[in-house]
């Protein structure tokens, strides 16, 4: 008997607990124990009813990811689901907090399903590169019918249990979880309730009608950008509508097992625990104390400080947003209105809501009205000394003990904590554009930031719902430092004979969401050329530096805000349109520079744009700036729209083989110039025969 699943009977109810913190994931002794305390159950003469119920913060969140890439050992989920399904006692599912994966496809399994009002179910397999493998796809659309199926299971979104009890997932909500779950069983047994399995319920699946599933297939092969796992996920759930349950579980089963091997889904497993592991950092301690943080405030009412307000707002933090004019500072409220009124008018906000957020963001003229926040975010021009002026401005006035952070791109923390008297209190924050919608927060660790205020920092982080990663002080940090070998190279490459919409459609085939010109022209080109500007006394004269970027810019052409930049963007639309002026201006420059234009294939593109940020990432790692490997693929899939189900920079590395990249990379040195010069860490470890993934473990 497991410890790991418990049985106890309260009246003529057996309840079953199962209690594997810290999200009760189905391991093998979970599953074992949930066998175990069935056959206990269904002994006990007492027991009329069974409630099955997950102890601590929440019922099943799933499968144990851990366990995948290894052979599943005995029981099969399938096995203990159907034991469940032909209990010969009513079972009821109690859902608290959330019901998830191999969870939801247990309770699914259960005849009956309750929930409290807060609880959240889901089946996100999808965002592991896999689908639901223990009979989600069959089941799920017979409850809730297939077009909701499709939706929850292509995406993996969360459903909360008022929306679960109107599909049809749960068939009640209750106020106490097991007292609530008892009295239902109670209920149950009273009315001579039928043992209702979901499999039999064929009613909603027999009424769609599957003429309809060719132009819903599109859909999802559009959304899914070249991830396999919707297009599975869609074909999976299609079974069960045309096929008998037990085909159905099969078509399933042959689906999950091609999709678990496959490279993507390992790519997305590496970036769930990556993005977890980047909240341990290693010299400060998890249980290190942390501030409170009640209140904020942000200076700066641009397109950046109205965003982080937003952030804070959502998530119930009363923040104040300070601009030194009413004109400005109406402006940018006015922004922030709007922003929200597009998500009221799109349902995904109530206009109740809205307004509660809203009211809690308060415009303000004076630095005196910062005296109280907790913490302030600088969000002003990206210079030095402007922001060196506000953070004296702010050592006088804000209070002992508050955090103060820069949103910064790339500018010195150190020289920015140097104008204060508490340089321990400062921090860099650097959200990414918009701040209300990119998840990425990159905190910048100042040389005498406090242990307390990066654990403040990355406990904040989650509560407004970012994903942080710590990073060192060094210009660019880490993303933008490793976007400028990137942006390099693209550049080069259009004076050696590419145009933009070829390197972009290369970059963008392979998964990017934008190619490096687009992302340019979106990000304002005026961006990079204010940093170009600032770096050119001190950058490399012994190389040779393209300069299209720079005469775009002269043209006051910096992308989609002016209409115009590599691209046209006519009337206002987002559409990258080429331009033949561009394409001219690329030729005169290729020849100005003296350089003969050549054929360049798209396997050089991807080579070189790819392996310029596994070369820069490795150097950022051998200097203490990325803590992690996989931190540096956080960083690009959630800061830079690297596509997660291709894992990130580092660990496309490892998946080519850290010594094939090696080799490419000496190859563009000896070709093309020093820029390539292979980072020391790289031929460390292909010398040594190690990964990052090894790097990362210590081994
Ligand atoms: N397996 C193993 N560990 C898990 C886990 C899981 N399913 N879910 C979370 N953890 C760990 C996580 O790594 C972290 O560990 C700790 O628990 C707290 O997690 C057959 C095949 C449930 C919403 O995809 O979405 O079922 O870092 O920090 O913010 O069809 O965890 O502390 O060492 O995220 O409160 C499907 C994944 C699996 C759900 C809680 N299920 N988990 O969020 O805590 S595949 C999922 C989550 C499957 C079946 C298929 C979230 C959460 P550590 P956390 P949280």
């Amino acid at each position: 008997m497991t410890t790991s699943v418990r049985y106890e009977r309260q009246g003529q109810v057996g309840v079953i607990t199962v209690d594997n913190p810290p999200v009760n994931a189905l391991s093998q002794h979970v599953r074992q124990g949930l066998l175990d305390c069935l056959a206990q159950g269904l002994a006990d003469d007492e027991a009329r009813a069974l409630v099955m119920v997950g102890a601590g913060r929440t019922f099943i969140a799933g499968a144990d990811i851990r366990e995948f890439g290894k052979p599943l050992a005995d029981p099969d989920l399938n096995g203990v689901i159907e034991a469940y399904e032909n209990a010969t006692k009513p079972v009821v599912a109690a859902i608290h907090g959330t019901a998830l994966g191999g969870g939801l496809e247990v309770a699914l399994g259960c005849h009956y399903r309750v929930a409290v009002a807060a609880a959240k179910v889901g089946l996100p397999e999808v965002k592991l590169g896999i689908l639901p493998g223990a009979g989600g796809t069959q089941r799920l659309p017979r409850v809730a019918g297939v077009e909701a199926a499709i939706d929850m299971i292509t995406t993996g979104k969360f459903v909360p249990a008022g929306k679960a009890l109107k599909l049809g997932i749960v068939d009640a909500i209750v106020d106490e979880l097991v007292p609530g779950a008892v009295a239902f069983a109670e209920k149950l047994l009273a009315e001579n309730a039928p043992l209702r399995r979901v499999r039999d319920m064929d009613e909603k699946v027999k009424a769609f009608d599957p003429a309809r599933f060719e132009a819903m297939r599109k859909a999802v092969v559009k959304a899914a950008r070249g991830q396999m796992s919707p297009v599975g996920c869609f074909d999976s759930v299609t079974a069960s509508v045309t096929l008998p349950f037990e085909d159905g579980l099969k078509r399933e089963r042959e689906i999950f097992t091609g999709l678990i091997e496959s490279d993507q889904s390992k790519a997305l497993r590496h970036i769930f625990f990556a993005e977890r592991e980047a909240l341990k950092i290693p010299d400060v301690p998890s249980d290190t104390p942390t501030l409170p943080i009640r209140t904020a405030a942000i200076i700066g009412a641009g397109t950046m400080g109205g965003g982080i307000a937003m952030c804070f707002a959502n998530a119930g933090i009363p923040v104040k947003l300070l601009e030194m004019t009413r004109e400005a500072l109406d402006r940018g409220l006015g922004i922030i209105g709007g922003n929200y009124a597009n998500t009221v008018a799109k349902g995904r906000l109530t206009q109740e809501a809205m307004d509660k957020r809203m009211g809690l963001i308060e415009g303000v003229l004076d630095y005196d009205a910062l005296s109280e926040a907790d913490i302030i975010i600088e969000a002003v021009f990206e210079e030095m000394d402007i922001k060196k002026k506000v953070f004296a401005a702010l050592d006088s006035v804000a209070k002992a003990g508050a955090i103060l952070a820069s949103n910064t791109s790339t500018l010195d923390v150190d020289e920015i904590a140097a104008s204060t008297s508490r340089p321990e209190f400062v921090i860099g924050t650097h959200f990414f554009s918009p701040a209300n919608v990119m998840p990425l927060l990159e905190l910048v660790r100042g040389a005498k930031t406090s242990n307390q205020v990066i654990a403040t920092s990355m406990k904040l982080a989650r509560t407004i719902a970012k994903v942080p990663v710590l990073v060192g002080n060094c210009d660019g940090f880490v993303g933008n430092r490793m976007l400028e070998p990137y942006g390099q190279q693209a550049e080069l490459m259009l004076l050696e004979g590419a145009m933009p919409a070829q390197v972009d459609g290369v970059m963008q085939r392979w998964g990017l969401a934008m190619g490096p010109f687009t992302m340019g022209d979106m990000a304002g080109l005026d961006v990079g050329w204010r940093i170009r500007k600032r770096r050119a006394a001190t950058r490399r004269n012994d190389l040779f530096w393209p300069t299209v970027a720079d005469q775009i810019c002269e043209m006051g052409r910096f992308g989609q805000k002016t209409k115009a930049g590599y691209y046209l963007y006519e009337g206002g639309s987002r559409v990258p349109v080429t331009d033949p002026k561009i394409e001219q201006l690329i030729v005169e420059a290729s020849k100005a520079a003296g350089i003969e234009r050549r054929e360049i294939s798209d396997e050089e593109i991807l080579k070189r744009c790819l392996y310029a940020l596994i070369n820069e990432g490795a150097k950022c790692l051998e200097e203490g700036m990325a803590i992690r490997a996989s931190d540096v693929d956080v960083i690009y899939c959630f800061g830079y729209g690297f596509p997660a189900w291709r894992g990130g920079p580092m660990f496309q590395a490892d998946l080519i083989g850290l010594d094939k990249v090696l080799a490419d990379i000496k190859r563009f040195h000896a070709a093309l110039d020093d820029r390539w010069k292979p980072a020391k860490l790289i031929e460390t470890l292909v010398a040594e025969g190690r990964s990052f993934a090894d790097y990362d473990r210590g081994r």
